[in-house]
């Protein structure tokens, strides 16, 4: 671990009393009372001034700075985290992908927890029943967009399979000057106005000569009809790019020697953004998925959601300077960071990727469907031959991309493809294979449909058409096993999250389906997960691009606790 950047942190002043003989929390913090074998922490939520490649902003913090503090925890351990609310309006904090009681898991409005009020304070107890990389952020109107986001480590109570001479987090995230307010009420007036690479006349005359006079034409009407723009592929541009914090003048930077092993926990805690990750020439090698050990699976690139988290291992052997490039997939920018062996070096920059186009058959129409009513987007009357559950062709989801990009001229069509350079390979939901058996063989007994819904033009996203608490939530009995079909209706990507349980991703493995709290359900397809139900609460269940969950792109999954056996 580098205490390098982060100057010397509060764990490390822990870490240096442990060494030093010091034991427990109360020698650092003397008159604060001691909770024998509790590891404690307190995070002030303040008003903040941040710097970004030298231009200051204002922010919401967490312990003084964004991100929050790198939250450094063991498994098996029980924290207690004292908050502390020190803005004009209520606060939240939420451990994103942690195993916990309803309570703590900081959601307003769910599971009894409410928002922590101006001036008040709240102690989160978690007992650690997990290791890996995880995050925490606000869960309370905008707040997250406006700093309030940090990791979170768990080291393993048992030894770690991944080994690393270096083990660094990269929290990426999006950063704006606007205020999300602000940015919702502008998206709700038109849900092109942040969209700036709408298609021009001189682009039609490109497909023209592509595709034919008729098939661009119609491809156009299509669009019209639906009022959104082929290049929606995210509705909110204008962001700027970080890594830790970090701009691209900043240049968030690691040191390594050639030779080591290095472990990235690379964390997408932006709000709006989804992102193509590489490090030109270094392959990565995939350890872990939102926080879940996986069989190592060896890749140029791969795409992350928002809430996603991947680990990799990288084995710089060179003495040079690389790049990771974080590409937004509408291409509006880059966020970067350097590893190298030296100070003051850094790698090449290359070009953006052109921005991928989304077409007709993103929603997996083909040919004439003239009577369709795309104002509703029925999904019945969709074409369903690549939908069928039963023979869903799994290595053609989510983050299905060939290994070459197929030979066209102009920009990448459709959402699979990233525009991978020849002969590289970009990481599939497919290669997930989880680094233990899935322990439950059991078939779902229950399959509950969610169709990902959305009225654009009015900025209304929805679930199974109904706005967050005006439909039914989704209630399922303790343990009971059952399946998720996420059914995408709309043009955009959304990364559906899970709160307060793991589920399997049915990704074509058998027995190895990767744990997962994220699933990206690409446009007009769909994903489906399996989970038992084994953890009592009300759970939120939400796109995680923060303006689809603030439009209404939420739902309560309700596992009922379990039933007491009745007393003889
Ligand atoms: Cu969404």
């Amino acid at each position: 671990m580098s205490i390098k950047q982060a100057g010397l942190s509060r764990r490390d002043a822990l870490k240096l009393a442990s060494a030093a003989g010091l034991a427990g929390v109360a020698m650092v913090y003397p008159g604060r009372r001691a909770f024998a074998g509790l590891k404690e922490t307190t995070l002030l939520v303040t008003e903040n001034r941040i710097t970004i490649d030298g231009d200051s902003f204002p922010a919401i913090t967490m312990g003084g700075g964004v991100p929050g503090p790198t939250l450094y925890w063991r498994e098996g351990e029980e924290v207690l985290v004292h908050v502390e609310n020190r803005l004009s309006e209520p606060t939240s904090i939420h451990w994103h992908g942690l195993l916990l009681e309803g309570v703590m898991d900081g959601a307003p409005g769910f599971n009894a927890y409410s928002a922590i009020g101006p001036g008040e304070s709240f102690t989160y107890r978690i007992k650690l029943r997990q290791s890996g990389t995880y995050w925490y952020h606000s869960h309370s109107g905008g707040q997250e967009q406006r700093g309030m986001y940090g990791a979170i480590v768990i080291a393993p109570a048992t030894p770690d399979p991944v080994k690393a001479d270096r083990d660094h987090v990269l929290l990426l995230s999006d950063h704006t000057a606007d205020h999300p307010d602000h940015i919702l009420r502008k998206l709700k007036v038109s849900e092109g106005y942040y969209n700036r690479g709408k298609r021009t006349l001189s682009d039609l005359s490109a497909d023209i000569d592509r595709d034919g006079l008729a098939a661009a034409w119609k491809d156009r009407r299509d669009w019209g009809d639906m009022r959104m723009d082929p290049t929606d592929l995210a509705d909110v541009t204008g962001y700027r790019f970080l890594v830790n914090g970090k701009g691209i003048a900043d240049n968030w930077t690691t040191l390594f020697k050639p030779g080591e092993r290095l472990r990235l926990r690379i964390i997408n805690g932006s709000a709006m953004s989804i992102f193509d990750v590489a490090i030109p020439g270094l392959a990565m090698i995939v350890v872990a998925a939102d926080g879940q050990n996986v069989l190592p699976v060896k890749v140029d690139e791969f795409r992350i959601g928002v809430g996603e988290t991947y680990d990799v291992i990288v084995l710089p052997t060179e003495d040079r300077a690389y790049t990771l490039m974080a590409e937004p997939i509408d291409r509006s920018g880059y966020a970067r960071a350097t590893l190298a062996p030296r100070e003051g070096m850094q790698g090449e920059i290359p070009p953006l990727r052109p921005r991928t186009l989304l077409t007709m058959a993103d929603m997996g129409m083909h040919g004439d469907h003239g009577g369709m009513d795309h104002g509703s987007m029925d999904h019945s009357t969709m074409d369903h031959g690549a939908m069928d559950h039963s023979s869903m062709d799994h290595a053609a989801m989510g983050h299905a991309m060939p290994m070459t990009p197929a030979a066209q001229e102009g920009p990448p069509r459709g959402w699979e493809q990233a525009g991978t350079p020849p002969g590289k390979r970009a990481l599939r939901y497919a290669d997930l294979k989880a680094f233990s058996r899935n322990p439950e063989a059991t078939v779902p007994t229950t399959e509950i449909i969610l169709r990902l819904t959305g009225i654009m033009e009015r900025y209304i996203w929805t679930l199974n058409g109904h706005k967050f608490d005006h439909g039914d939530p989704i209630r399922v009995r303790y343990g009971e096993r059952v399946r998720l079909r996420f059914i995408n209706t709309t043009m955009m990507a959304h990364p559906m999250h899970l709160h307060g349980m793991f589920f399997e991703l049915e990704n074509g493995q058998t027995d190895r389906m990767p744990r997962k709290h994220v699933v990206i359900v690409p446009p007009g397809k769909e994903a489906s997960v399996v989970l038992t139900a084994n953890e009592p609460g009300d759970w939120p269940l939400h796109c995680h691009l923060l303006f689809h969950m603030n439009a209404g792109m939420m739902t309560r999954f309700i596992v009922d606790p379990p039933a007491t056996p009745a007393r003889s």
